[in-house]
This record gives C-alpha cells, sequence and structure tokens, in this order.
C-alpha cells in the first residue's frame, strides 16, 4: 500500500519540506512539499539523487572499528554494544586523565545540534564547534557589528525584490530550491539582476548585468558605490536619520574611494558603478546586495561583509518589502518554541575554548559556533592545552579545513577519533572507530524550528525502515553518554520521545505534523515597523557603522583599503565553488550524482594557459607551498586571468568510496589555512598557485 510522509530532504544543509512516497518499505517517489509555498513539486538534483544514496551499498553499513594503522583501510565490523562500550571506555579514560576539555565535537549544524552541545556542556569541555565560522564567519561577525543580530536572524524577501546584487553568490548552482523559485518570480516580474564574479556561472548568465571583477576586489568596488551614494545623496535619508549612526565618520573616510579609483583596482569601468548606484538607488528600498557566504574570501573578509551591508543599510532595505528582514520567532506570534537539551542547568565550565574564541586573543567570532579552522593549530601547539580526543559528527576536518596535510599531521597527535558519518568520508577512514547513521529518510530527527516572516515548526519523519546496522545520531550520542556516566541529561530512548518531550508546552503534537509536514504559529507575515518598531541588538539601539563591537575590542570600524595583490608570473589566485549536482564534500559517491558530475577540472583563462603552453582537456600539475596535485585543464574566456577555479569537494582519499577515489584534486590540499582573524572567516582564496603541464 502507498503511504505518504511529509519530511526534510538533508541531501544539504538547506533542509527542503519534502513529498515522500513510500510502497512496501521503500521509497518510490521524492518531490517538494507542494504545502510549502516556493517548493510545490521542486528538487535540486541532489534532492532527487536521495533514493540513490538510500539504496547505495557503499555507503556505512555497520559499526567499525580500526585494526590496522589509521587510514589503512583495516577494519572490524562491531556491534552497536561493542562499539559503543569501546568509545566510552576510551573516553572515560581520556576525561579522567585529561579532564573534558580535552574532547572536541565538531559538527555541521544540523537539527540535533543540541543534543551534541548537551553532550559536550554534560562533560564539562567547552570544545564544541560547528562549521558555520568556515562557511559565513565573518558574515555572522558583520552582521553583529551593525545590528547586533547575526546573519542567521536575518533572511532575504526576494519574491518581492525589484534590484539584488549577487558577489560571487551563484544563486542557481549553489542551490537552495525555495529562494530559487522565489527569485525567478521576481524576475518574471520584472526584478533586475547584478551578477559579479571573476568566472562566469550559471547565475551570470541569467543576470541583466555582469562583471568580471579582479579577483578579491569585492571591497573596493562596494567603497566606491558607497562614495557615489553618499555624494550624490542617492540613500535613504529618512530611514538613515532615524536609525543610523556613524554616516559622517563614513563619508568622510569613504571620500578617497571614487569610482575612478576603484576602476583601477577592480576592473569595472568607473561610469558602469556610477550607473548601478544610481539604478539601485530608484528602486530602493526593495533591494538586496545578497551578503552571500563565500566568493571575495581573504583575511579582511568582515569589511568586504560590512560594505555589503552598509550598501543595503543605504538602500534602506532593512525590514522593508523586497529587502532584508529580521526573522520572527514563536515568541512574536504569542508562542512558545520548542524546548532544547541545552535549555537544561549544568555544571559551570572555566577553562576557555580550544579555538581562543571570546578571549581577548580572539574576542569577535560567534561562540556558539567556534572556529574550526583552528583545531590543528591548537592540536599541534597544545595551545591553549592539549586536546585527545574528536568527534567529527557529520564534518570532514581533512577536507573542509583548509590545508589538508597540516590537519592530518593535527590528527596524528590524538588518542581517539571517531566519526558519525553515512558515507565513507576521508574523516571515517582516517578515525578509530566509525558509527553509522540512518539517513534521513530512515530518522525521525529533532524539530526544526524555522524562524522567518511566519514562525513555523517542521518535521523530518522516518520515512522507511532503516536498510542496514544504523542508528539517529541522537540516540548514538545518548548511548554514549550513558555509558560515560551523563545519561540523566538525555531523557529518551527514541526519537519520537525526544521530539514529544521538545513539543511539550508549544500547543502542537506530533500529530500535527502528518497532512503537511509542519505547523504555523501565524498565518499573516510579521514585519516590524520602521518607524519605531526595529529591535537592533547594538548598544545604542541602533544600526552603528561605527561598530561598538569592534571598536571595543580594539579593531578600526573603517580601516584603509590596501590593494589586493597580482599573483606573480606564472601563477594563479586558487578559487574555488560548487556546482548544482554535489553538496560540498559529501554526494561525489552518490552512484547518480557521481555520474552527472565525476571529477573536478581546473578552470583557467585561454590566453594564460596559452602562455604556459596548457589546451584544453590536457593533465595539470597544480601546486602550491601546501600541497599539489593533477587535473585537467578546463581551457575557457570565462574567467579571469588572475584566477584558476575548482569545485570544492573532490580528490577523495577513502578507497571504499569506489566512484569518486582519488577522482580529481581536493582544493584543501592547496589551500593555506589561514584566516580572518577579526570576522572569523578561512581565507579560502588566499593562496597562490603554480600551473604547469603535468
Ligand atoms: N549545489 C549546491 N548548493 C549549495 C551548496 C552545495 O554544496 N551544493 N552549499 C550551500 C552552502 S553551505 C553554501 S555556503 C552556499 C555557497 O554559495 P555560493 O557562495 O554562491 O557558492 P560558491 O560555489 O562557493 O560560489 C563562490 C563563487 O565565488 C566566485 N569568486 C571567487 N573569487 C571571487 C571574488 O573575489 N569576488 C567575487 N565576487 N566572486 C568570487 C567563484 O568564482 C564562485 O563562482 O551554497 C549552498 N548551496
Ligand atoms: N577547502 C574548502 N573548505 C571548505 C569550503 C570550500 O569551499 N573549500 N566550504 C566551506 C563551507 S561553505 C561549508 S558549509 C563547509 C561544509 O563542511 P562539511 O560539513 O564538512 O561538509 P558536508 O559535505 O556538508 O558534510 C560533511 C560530512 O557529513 C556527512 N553527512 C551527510 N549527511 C549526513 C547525515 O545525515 N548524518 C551524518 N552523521 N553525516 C552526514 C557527509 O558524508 C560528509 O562526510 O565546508 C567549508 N570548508
Ligand atoms: S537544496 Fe536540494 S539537496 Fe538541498 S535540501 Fe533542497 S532539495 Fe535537498
Ligand atoms: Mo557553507
Amino acid at each position: 500500500m502507498e503511504k505518504v510522509v511529509y519530511s526534510l530532504c538533508f541531501m544539504c544543509s538547506v533542509r527542503c519540506p519534502i513529498k515522500v512516497c513510500v510502497e512496501d518499505d521503500a521509497v518510490t517517489w521524492v518531490e517538494g512539499n507542494p504545502h510549502v509555498p516556493g517548493m510545490e513539486g521542486s528538487l535540486c538534483p541532489r534532492g532527487a539523487a536521495g533514493i540513490a544514496l538510500l539504496k547505495d551499498h557503499e555507503r556505512l553499513q555497520s559499526p567499525l572499528i580500526r585494526t590496522g594503522p589509521r587510514g589503512s583501510g583495516k577494519w572490524k565490523k562491531a556491534s552497536w554494544r561493542e562499539a559503543l562500550d569501546f568509545v566510552g571506555e576510551r573516553l572515560k579514560e581520556i576525561i579522567k586523565e585529561h579532564g573534558g576539555r580535552s574532547v572536541v565535537l565538531g559538527e555541521r549544524t544540523q537539527l540535533s545540534t543540541h543534543v551534541s552541545q548537551t553532550f559536550l556542556k554534560a562533560i564539562g569541555s567547552p570544545n564544541h564547534f560547528t562549521h558555520d565560522a568556515l562557511c559565513k564567519g565573518s558574515v555572522n561577525t558583520a552582521c553583529r557589528s551593525l545590528f547586533g543580530h547575526t546573519d542567521a536572524q536575518m533572511g532575504f524577501d526576494y519574491k518581492n525584490t525589484k534590484h539584488i546584487i549577487f558577489y560571487g553568490r551563484n544563486f542557481f548552482e549553489a542551490i537552495e530550491v525555495k529562494a530559487v523559485n522565489s527569485l525567478l518570480e521576481a524576475m518574471e516580474n520584472g526584478a533586475r539582476v547584478t551578477y559579479v564574479d571573476p568566472r562566469v556561472t550559471v547565475t551570470a548568465t541569467k543576470a541583466n548585468r555582469y562583471w568580471m571583477i579582479r579577483p578579491g576586489t569585492d571591497l573596493a568596488l562596494n567603497y566606491a558605490l558607497i562614495n557615489v551614494i553618499l555624494r550624490e545623496r542617492l540613500y535613504d535619508k529618512s530611514f538613515t536619520d532615524r536609525w543610523v549612526t556613524g554616516i559622517q565618520e563614513l563619508e568622510s573616510f569613504i571620500q578617497p574611494y571614487t569610482a575612478e579609483w576603484a576602476e583601477n583596482e577592480t576592473g569595472i569601468s568607473a561610469s558602469e558603478i556610477l550607473t548601478l548606484a544610481r539604478e539601485v538607488s530608484r528602486d530602493k528600498p526593495s533591494v538586496i546586495f545578497h551578503f552571500g557566504y563565500r566568493g571575495a574570501s581573504h583575511t579582511n573578509e568582515i569589511f568586504m561583509r560590512r560594505s555589503i551591508l552598509i550598501l543595503n543599510i543605504l538602500m534602506g532595505s532593512i525590514e522593508a518589502k523586497g529587502g532584508l528582514f529580521f526573522k520572527k520567532g514563536p515568541g512574536e506570534a504569542g508562542g512558545k518554541p520548542p524546548r532544547k537539551l541545552t535549555d537544561q542547568k549544568f555544571p559551570p565550565i572555566e577553562s576557555p575554548r580550544f579555538d581562543k574564541v571570546g578571549t581577548p586573543g580572539f574576542p569577535l567570532p560567534d561562540p556558539a559556533h567556534g572556529v574550526p579552522q583552528m583545531l590543528p593549530h591548537a592540536i599541534l601547539n597544545e595551545d591553549p592545552y592539549p586536546l585527545k580526543a574528536l568527534i567529527a559528527y557529520r564534518f570532514d576536518p581533512l577536507m573542509s579545513i583548509p590545508e589538508a596535510n597540516l590537519t592530518l599531521k593535527a590528527l596524528e597527535k590524538l588518542d581517539l577519533i571517531v566519526t558519525i558519518d553515512i558515507n565513507f568520508s576521508d574523516i571515517a577512514w582516517y578515525s578509530d572507530v566509525v558509527l553509522p547513521e540512518s539517513i534521513y529518510f530512515e530518522r525521525t530527527d529533532c524539530i526544526q524550528q524555522a524562524n522567518g516572516l511566519k514562525p513555523q515548526l517542521f518535521l523530518r519523519t522516518q520515512a522507511v525502515t532503516p536498510r542496514y546496522n544504523t542508528l539517529p545520531g541522537a540516540v548514538i550520542l545518548k548511548e554514549l553518554a550513558e555509558r560515560i556516566g551523563v545519561g540523566s541529561y538525555f531523557p529518551y530512548n527514541a526519537m519520537e520521545e525526544l521530539v514529544q518531550w521538545q513539543l511539550e508546552g508549544t500547543g502542537f503534537s506530533m500529530t500535527d505534523f502528518n497532512s503537511r509536514g509542519f505547523v504555523s504559529y501565524t498565518d499573516k507575515q510579521i514585519f516590524w515597523d520602521r518607524k519605531d518598531g526595529l529591535k537592533f541588538k547594538t548598544p545604542s539601539g541602533k544600526i552603528e557603522l561605527l561598530s561598538s563591537l569592534l571598536e571595543k575590542a580594539g579593531f578600526e570600524s573603517f580601516p584603509p583599503y590596501e590593494t589586493m595583490p597580482v599573483p606573480p608570473a606564472g601563477q594563479f589566485r586558487l578559487t574555488v565553488g560548487r556546482c548544482a549536482a554535489h553538496t560540498h564534500v559529501s554526494t561525489q559517491n552518490n552512484p547518480y550524482l557521481s555520474e552527472l558530475v565525476p571529477e573536478n577540472k581546473l578552470w583557467i583563462n585561454t590566453k594564460a594557459a596559452e602562455r604556459i603552453g596548457i589546451k584544453d582537456g590536457a593533465m595539470v600539475t597544480v601546486s602550491s607551498d601546501k600541497g599539489s596535485g593533477t587535473i585537467k585543464a578546463h581551457v575557457t574566456d570565462l574567467i579571469h586571468p588572475e584566477a584558476v577555479f575548482m569545485l570544492h569537494g573532490f580528490g577523495h582519499r577513502a578507497e571504499l568510496a569506489t566512484r569518486t577515489f582519488n577522482r580529481g584534486v581536493s582544493d584543501s590540499l592547496l589551500m593555506e589555512n589561514i584566516s580572518d582573524l577579526i570576522g572569523g572567516s578561512p581565507a579560502l582564496h588566499h593562496t597562490f598557485v603554480k600551473v604547469t603541464p603535468a
């Protein structure tokens, strides 16, 4: 008999609402949840490949304990009891000898993040981190420096925008289904798109205006736009008068950064910069300068993100229709949010974090997430103290932290590495114990609290029984907690009990999710009143261009611009990104997606390639101070001559992931582990590489 289960996709972190059709315990069809506006049947290629993942016999099938040297691929299959007892025993010894703080748990933020945070709080470790800083640490800090809110508390009203400007935000390839559909609708209604990227992407081809910017110079472009907007009085004065402090300081700082100056730095003509400034000001406040995630990823990234946010502020697009808005939680609609395990009381933790976030040495990144790329430095230097055990939970430090060889060297120092994953990732391959999680079709998950203009709750509901000997992550952690004597913080045995515990007091029950997959706290969109009702969390209660957050920590709000260096002859700036067929480092071994995009290639400009004798399709060696690899050249006019580009997520080292093993090159192997030490993002586009015929 066929049944329909409403759930949440998890082929990537966007967690699109889905409708899953199930017959005889098999998934027969998946599509976007028709009850959710913007989803109606849509899925991206990765979402459609979920069925292939369910059937994949190369994903993790049972707990494994290492029997040979790390990375040798020698394993013995273990029962859950054996594997959990083993890890529990080792953790207990490590905690006894070195304290709870010697245990680190890193994960990609997910629905059960509150469970892993609770696990660490319970053992007295401050060392929980998420992927957040690797993805958008400086965006987060930039938002807090201006509004007092994090980027996660802000959203974009794509559907009603009149003009959206993307800086390397490759919107139509690095996909979020609902956002894509909403913007397409706006474009059909006449919205304009400006796209800025050293590389011609799919998004570039759909834009009304495309600028091939010199890599790394987005900040210069933005300073020129701000200069024109202030000089020609193109900004929303009534908004800035009411809500913004520091306009005068910005005005005097920005004077030297004219459009003519920026033309030199960016390669974009001064007259075009003037045209854009005037054009957007006519559409304000329904304008979005998208603050993005990646793109110009350098050690000064915080100032680049701030400059994008300042452009929105000048357009008055904050909490405006067609602009940016603050997400509203259940409280704004008079409701109660679901409970989290972290709401419980824990013994206090005195120790600083391993990454020093929140101390005077690294004051500004978000301590709720930490900074993962500090992990290798902390382990190798035993600074601030020795770390002994790592639990990698849906996160691969070997592929997702720049400078893989440094990370590998650091991991070698650890006494225990445990991975909770669904695939044979590189970190699983290198672990002592592998604990396999059931995939999203096979497990119910914690409640998703979806804040937004209409606060809602979503539920990932188990659709089929697990194909292999796997468990939900929240159950795995609870079982480990039992074994080290902190089980009382985990009041459930199965996911359904945890979800019910979360829902207590909200007025909703699990059955309320059956018919549509979600529940709403209100039917009306909640906008704050732009005249008097905006709620900024800065000390002044206003948007602070001159940021008290930055200045109190000893940083300037407006440091002078420093020219982006041109790569020496024969070298290129390494730039990286995603494609529509893959999620980061997760999907390269998927039976279906590995056929669509089996390897990465090195994009290189035609004239630059000619100079070093490289032909399209030839194998080339790409090398940096940190590593090297051999990859196929994609010779094209569609990339700036200073840059080369490769997809992130290839060059896997785990041999049992046979469809992707050794295909292409890992960008992490080439990159240097260097960061924006104010904002917290890694400077992923800092590294120069040499390219030579292989
Ligand atoms: N299909 C797919 N979609 C995804 C994801 C995925 O893995 N796969 N991941 C999700 C996540 S976590 C994220 S963070 C987002 C990422 O979303 P995006 O940031 O849109 O994705 P990237 O592919 O990293 O795009 C980076 C772009 O920046 C360009 N670039 C490089 N240097 C510069 C520069 O100096 N200036 C400018 N303006 N551009 C530059 C590169 O050419 C590249 O096109 O995507 C999300 N959506
Ligand atoms: N060099 C370099 N580093 C980068 C980036 C880059 O472009 N280049 N991009 C950065 C960005 S934007 C981001 S967001 C991060 C992402 O960094 P990661 O979180 O490390 O990457 P993902 O591919 O999302 O997932 C990591 C692991 O989760 C596993 N996984 C997938 N689904 C599940 C599940 O249901 N349960 C469990 N337990 N595991 C699961 C996958 O098999 C994979 O091994 O990387 C950052 N790091
Ligand atoms: S964007 Fe694609 S992979 Fe990500 S959750 Fe949505 S459908 Fe799934
Ligand atoms: Mo990301």
